[in-house]
């Protein structure tokens, strides 16, 4: 799949593009990444990228002009038609099955926005759709851009394979919608805190049941809403049930 990413600030993306699990998926061209600056598409002498808003107000926009530039060089480059994302705030929130759907992609136009936004008749004339990372204000879609992409490379075949870490269906908490239990490692005492027997006993079925009555307690401790979906997808058992029921009349207090 292919990424074409349209971005004033594309020095950003090397350190990530080079680092952790999902490097090989980049390194390789499974997860192809390119990066365009509107800068050099710019004209005149001062390249410029944006200006002031009609109508007034702080800030400054960015010029469809530019951006149109770059679509048309990559559409040069790339058959068919492919969707050009646009990341703002005023998107739709990204979750689970939209990466999914982007994961199972040929990829897109990831257009990162900078400044108070961007002319609107560009957005009208050329984006398919906008992501939001969530109700909260950044400075631009470079970090939305980024997580996105992270999010598509590990779920490609052959990054995550430590432990069937996304491959066990039913134990995943990306599909089951629960969260996950806690962790523990070496050593087995830290500063007087002991990890909790169960782990230590070697007795697998007894470590899968507390496992998952850890992520139950967690998931309706944090995200009781993700209790009552995953309840409505036919995901909860008898048995996690019923331990939900005991937990709800005593409840204790999972980390
Ligand atoms: C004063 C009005 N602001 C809208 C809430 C203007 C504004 C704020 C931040 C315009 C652009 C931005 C830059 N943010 C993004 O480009 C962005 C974003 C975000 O700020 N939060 C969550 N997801 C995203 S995706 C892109």
């Amino acid at each position: 799949m292919r990424f074409d990413i349209i971005t004033l600030f594309p020095e950003l993306f090397a350190p990530f593009l080079k680092t952790g699990v999902t490097r090989r998926a980049f390194d390789s061209g499974q997860v192809d990444v390119r990066l365009l600056n509107p800068r050099d598409h710019a004209s005149g002498s001062y390249r410029r990228v944006d200006d002031r808003p009609f109508g007034g107000g702080p800030g400054m926009v960015m010029m469809a002009e530019p951006l149109t530039r770059c679509l048309q060089q990559i559409q040069l480059q790339r058959y068919g038609t492919v969707p050009v994302v646009l990341f703002s705030p005023a998107g739709k929130p990204l979750g689970h099955s939209m990466v999914e759907r982007w994961a199972q992609s040929n990829g897109g136009i990831l257009i990162c926005g900078r400044y108070e936004g961007i002319d609107q008749r560009f957005i009208d004339a050329h984006v398919t759709e906008q992501i939001s990372l969530g109700d909260f204000v950044l400075s631009g879609g470079e970090i939305p851009a980024m997580a996105l992409l992270d999010a598509v490379a590990r779920l490609q075949p052959g990054v995550l394979n430590t432990a069937g870490s996304h491959q066990q269906d039913s134990f995943n908490p990306e599909l089951d919608g629960l969260l996950d239990c806690p962790h523990y490692t070496r050593p087995e005492v830290w500063i007087e805190s002991a990890v909790p027997n169960i782990l230590v006993s070697g007795n697998h079925e007894h470590i899968d049941r507390w496992r998952r009555q850890q992520r139950l307690a967690v998931t309706a401790r944090w995200r009781p809403a993700l209790i009552d979906a995953a309840r409505r997808a036919g995901r909860l058992s008898t048995a996690d049930e019923a331990f939900l029921s005991a937990l709800a009349s005593n409840p204790t207090q999972p980390g």
